[in-house]
C-alpha cells in the first residue's frame, strides 16, 4: 500500500520541522508531499532542504496563497498522477497527531475507502482548545475538553 501524506503549508516554519519529524517517525513508509503556497516565511525553501536529504519527502511549490482546499486538490492530483493507493491529509501546525495515523491506515488496510479522524469519537479529546461556537458546537462535547 503506497501512502502519500499531504501537508499544506502557509507560513509554517515554526511548526513544520516538528510535524515532519513526528510523521516520519510514526509512519516511516509514507511518502510526504508538502504543498506550499510560496510562504513568505521561507517554509518552501526549508521543505526543499528536507526533500534534498530525504527521498520520501517532496515539495509542490504553488505560486501564491490560494487557500487550504486548493492546496489539497493540487496535492491529491500530484498523488493520483503517481498512483499512490492512499492519500492522507495532515495539517502542519500540530492539529493532527501523526502518531494516530497508523490507526487510520489500519482501517484502510481492513477495507475502508475513507477514514476520518475526529476529536468527537470515543477516546478522542480536545486539549488547550478554548470552547467556542466554532470549535465546539455541542455543550456535551465541551465537557470533554
Ligand atoms: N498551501 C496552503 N496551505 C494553507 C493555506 N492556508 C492554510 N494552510 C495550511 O493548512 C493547514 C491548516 O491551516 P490552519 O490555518 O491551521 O487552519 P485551521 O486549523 O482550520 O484553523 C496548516 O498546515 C496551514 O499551514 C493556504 O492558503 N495554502
Ligand atoms: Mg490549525
Amino acid at each position: 500500500m503506497r501512502v502519500l501524506t499531504i501537508i499544506p503549508t502557509y507560513n509554517e516554519i515554526e511548526s513544520l520541522p516538528k510535524t515532519l519529524q513526528r510523521l516520519r517517525t510514526a509512519v516511516p513508509d509514507s511518502d510526504v508531499l508538502i504543498a506550499d503556497d510560496n510562504s513568505p516565511d521561507g517554509t518552501g525553501a526549508y521543505a526543499d532542504g528536507i526533500a534534498a536529504a530525504d527521498p520520501r519527502v517532496h515539495v509542490l511549490h504553488r505560486k501564491g496563497k490560494e487557500g487550504l482546499g486548493a492546496a489539497y486538490i493540487a496535492g491529491f492530483r500530484w498523488g493520483l498522477e503517481r498512483d499512490y493507493d492512499v492519500l492522507v491529509e495532515m495539517d502542519a501546525d500540530g492539529s493532527h497527531k501523526p502518531e494516530q495515523l497508523p490507526l487510520l491506515l489500519e482501517a484502510v488496510e481492513a477495507g475502508a475507502d475513507l477514514v476520518i479522524g475526529s476529536r468527537w469519537v470515543s477516546g478522542g479529546s480536545v486539549v488547550n482548545w478554548p470552547c467556542t461556537a466554532r470549535s465546539c458546537p455541542g455543550a456535551e462535547a465541551c465537557t470533554r475538553a
